[in-house]
């Protein structure tokens, strides 16, 4: 190999105060892990001797704890975009120790190649494959990697050997031209490759090449439990009745589904759902759900971003490569999130909400208005081109002190517009072709906690008695009784 070959310290030296970095992966498959750690523990060295020292981030979503915690933890963090879910990354946006933007993941390539945002100095990324030629084989997941290297002047890559090289051949690596250039994105069908198998990269650029043979830092799921599975359920019937009633195509349409456990339990009920045929899926993150049902010839497909799964379901991905590369396809997020490729192949899009309100507006990603969770992810991207866009969410949280159906939603991510379905354990909200006192009652009776619904309908009763009711002394009583009692059930109305 003509490359410099060195150890991640020696690597992180590449990268000064105040720069940019642009990492590779998605969730945390793909990313690397090596370097980010050094360069946190460079940031601890400079801030003991006085000296500042934090850097701009751009990734593909979250990523492993190596990267975003340890340089959270490091206080190390000048910005970052565009998703993140660690604790301790979470926890300096909130104390508005490191500025976060929240964006849309399919927005983030294009929109560094339009200038919108400073260009990144150094791509860090992780690889399972690197020819002299500049040919970089990313791993599990992909995200901004193809952009990022285009634009950065200095390269580093991971050779992670925990990824083997026949992984070549899984990836479809195709960046849009800008406008007024851009053509159709030629993908008809989730299975349609249109890139190539690798991203090329000017081989001058790579400063540093470390090796290492580290396995990805994805979290286990939690086991299915009542709430999740009844959603679950709710969600494959009401599918089953759509396509009964000739509103989806007899052979299906593509799945999208978000990330977590919720996402994952229902997944599963839908690939145990008899009346569903086979299915496929272009959707941005793959769990492990998908994999067992794939194996089963429920999923006959995948087109993702990333390979989010446990240890032992990559490690059997990997013992079955052929089985795999001919059934998984992954793509940079600005093809697998791309609306354009969304809205022609007719998602069937499921995402989560934290909070909804009785119009259908959602939140999902500020905990009672204010602290930042994770961030909007791809569900905008999916949701607004969606064929049937549905939002799903268990009716109360911590132990019910918070229900998750309020007069009005305490900050907006999806609007009433885009949200077509409403499920939750207790029942289906369909708001198509609805109004907004109607989509209220609707959501009432079907979705919120038994134990809530009064309240609420007191709530619908004090409102005015225009097209979008509302009670503007009164529309926040159920946040503000948590935050001042501890519990929503205190709310008056
Ligand atoms: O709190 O962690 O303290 O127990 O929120 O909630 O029910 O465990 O659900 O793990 O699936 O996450 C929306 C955050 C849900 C996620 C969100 C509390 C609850 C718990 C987590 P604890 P659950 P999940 C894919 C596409 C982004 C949008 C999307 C997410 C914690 O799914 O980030 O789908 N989505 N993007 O107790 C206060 C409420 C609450 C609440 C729940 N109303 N108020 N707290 N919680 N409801 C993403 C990508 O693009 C990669």
């Amino acid at each position: 190999m003509n490359y410099k070959i060195m150890t991640a310290d020696e690597a992180a030296m590449f990268v000064n105060n105040g720069e940019i970095v642009g990492f590779s992966g998605f969730t945390p498959a793909g990313c690397p892990k090596e370097v980010p750690t050094a360069i946190a523990k460079r940031a601890e060295a400079e801030h003991a001797a006085g000296r500042e020292f934090r850097i701009g981030m751009y990734t593909g979503a979250s990523t492993g704890d190596s990267l975003d915690g340890a340089l959270a933890r490091a206080n190390a963090v000048l910005f970052r975009t565009p998703y993140q879910s660690n604790k301790d990354m979470r926890t300096r946006l909130n104390a508005q120790e490191a500025h976060y933007f929240d964006m849309h993941l399919s927005h983030l390539a294009q929109e560094l190649r339009y200038g919108f945002m400073p260009k990144p100095n150094i791509a860090i990324v992780e690889a399972c494959k690197l020819t002299d030629d500049g040919k970089i084989v990313p791993t599990s997941g992909v995200g901004i990697l193809p952009t990022v290297c285009r634009l950065a002047d200095k390269i580093i890559v991971e050779l992670n050997a925990a990824h083997p090289e026949e992984l070549e051949g899984i990836h479809d690596i195709y960046e849009p031209q800008d406008p007024p250039c851009r053509e159709a994105i030629p993908v008809y069908k989730p299975s349609d490759r249109c890139g190539k198998p690798y991203v090329q990269v000017d081989p001058k650029k790579i400063v540093a090449v470390v090796k290492t043979n580290r396995p990805n830092e994805v979290g286990k799921f939690s086991p299915v439990d009542e709430v999740t599975a009844k959603i679950g359920e709710n969600v494959a019937n009401f599918l089953a009745g759509e396509l009964k009633a000739g509103r989806i195509p007899a052979s299906f349409l593509p799945i999208q589904s978000g990330v977590g456990n919720i996402a994952n339990a229902l997944l599963g009920s839908l690939g145990e759902n008899k009346d569903i045929p086979a299915f496929e899926m272009y959707t941005e993150v793959i769990q492990d759900a998908v994999i067992d049902l794939m194996k089963k010839g429920r999923v006959k497909f995948a087109s993702g971003c990333s390979l989010t799964v446990s240890a032992p379901k990559l490690e059997e991905i990997y013992n079955d490569l052929d089985f795999f590369k001919q059934r998984v396809c992954l793509r940079p997020q600005e093809l697998s999130n791309n609306p354009e490729v969304a809205r022609r192949l007719g998602l069937i899009t499921i995402n989560t909400a934290l909070e909804a309100d009785i119009f259908g507006n959602v939140n999902s990603t500020h905990v009672l208005g204010t602290k930042m969770m994770n961030g909007i992810g791809g569900s905008c991207d999916f949701t607004r081109n969606a064929y049937i866009s549905i939002f799903t969410t268990p009716s109360t949280a911590k132990d019910g002190k918070i229900s998750a159906i309020v007069p009005m939603v305490s900050h907006l991510d999806q609007s009433e517009h885009s949200v077509k379905v409403l499920i939750t354990e207790h029942g289906v909200a369909d708001l198509r072709g609805k109004s907004p006192i109607q989509r209220a009652n609707c959501i009432i009776e079907n979705c919120v906690a038994p134990e809530y619904r009064d309240m609420l309908r007191k709530y619908l009763d004090s409102a005015t008695k225009s097209h979008t009711p509302l009670n503007i002394n009164t529309c926040f009583n159920m946040h503000k009784a948590f935050a001042e009692t501890g519990d929503m059930h205190n709310a008056e109305f």
